[in-house]
């Protein structure tokens, strides 16, 4: 996903998928190795937080976890450029396409429940899964608090100067360009921040602890923070929302595309414009599409 990847940084929806990474490891080869934090690159970030409410004591204790830290490595692949691009074809191999269908044998319960409350074709449900986490075996090993906390940073100048000398020369977008983006992506990640931390917070979970894309995807079906509160969904009845769990994944996935407009039954276009909503890039909307006709063929 990267001359792709570029574009569909700009453009997240519930998240990136984690294969993603795959295409972009060696990138992360290319930029610095963190531990390199810039004095004080949160105080400002802690303010704001307590400012609009969270509590101080709360924030002074996250921040002062031994693992919370700028993260420059993840945070600068949004601003360099790269040819790669992610090879879709692995996702509909024999193989992977095998490895769905244990995995719609072992979930068949809650995909035909899932199916049967939203509409939304468990073959498609599968597929998503099957491209944004691997069914979810690769669910990212960034630290989703940090990354946000480090793009959030990135309104001040002093973290933002920081991170512009630790991008490599020749990879790194025009300054005036990452300064663009620097503004436009700190707020994004902001209100992200916040939506991790009243999820969390509500949810009884260490926000510190959650790991998911470079971008700050989690779960088993990639989902921001902020698409949480609104369109993720308790699968398995237990009074929580757990993107960890498959279930509840499964039925997030289909209150996600049935919130952006998935109707039982609807043509290629109809599905395609859909799924394009979960992630916005041709390719991917064409490769969940062609995984979920080779799953209903294969059933038939
Ligand atoms: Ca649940």
């Amino acid at each position: 996903m990267l001359a792709r990847a570029k574009r569909m940084i700009q453009s997240i929806t519930p998240g990136i998928g984690r294969a993603l990474l795959t295409s972009i490891g060696i990138l992360l080869l290319a930029l610095p190795v963190t531990g390199d934090t810039p004095p004080e690159s949160f105080k400002k970030l802690k303010n704001r937080l307590t400012a609009d409410g969270f509590n101080r004591d709360e924030i002074l204790a996250l921040y002062r976890q031994s693992e919370v830290r700028f993260d420059s490595r993840s945070v600068g692949l949004f601003f360099i450029h790269s040819e790669s691009k992610l090879n879709y074809g692995q996702f509909a191999t024999p193989k992977s396409i095998s490895k769905a269908q244990k995995y719609q044998q072992t979930h068949i319960e809650p995909l035909a429940r899932t199916e049967a409350e939203f509409g939304v074709d468990k073959d498609v449900i599968t597929a998503i899964i099957l491209v944004e986490t691997r069914l979810g075996e690769r669910l990212g090993k960034s630290l989703v608090f940090n990354t946000l906390s480090t793009m959030a940073a990135l309104s001040d100048d002093t973290a933002r100067k920081h991170l512009w000398s630790l991008l490599p020369e020749e990879r790194r977008l025009p300054k005036e360009k990452y300064e663009k983006k620097a503004d436009r992506k700190s707020g994004w990640a902001y209100n992200e921040l916040k939506a991790l931390l009243n999820y969390t917070l509500n949810a009884g979970i260490d926000p510190t602890a959650i790991r998911g894309s470079y971008a700050g995807a989690m779960g088993i079906c990639q989902f921001m923070p902020s698409n949480i509160s609104r369109l993720a969904a308790d699968g398995n009845g237990d009074g929580r929302v757990d993107l960890f769990n498959h279930e509840d994944a499964i039925a997030s996935v289909a209150k996600y595309l049935r919130h952006h407009g998935w109707k039982s039954g609807q043509g290629y276009e109809k599905a395609y414009k859909v799924i394009r909503r979960y992630n916005n890039s041709r390719p991917y909307a064409e490769t969940i599409l062609t995984i979920a006709k080779l799953l209903k063929n294969s059933a038939e």
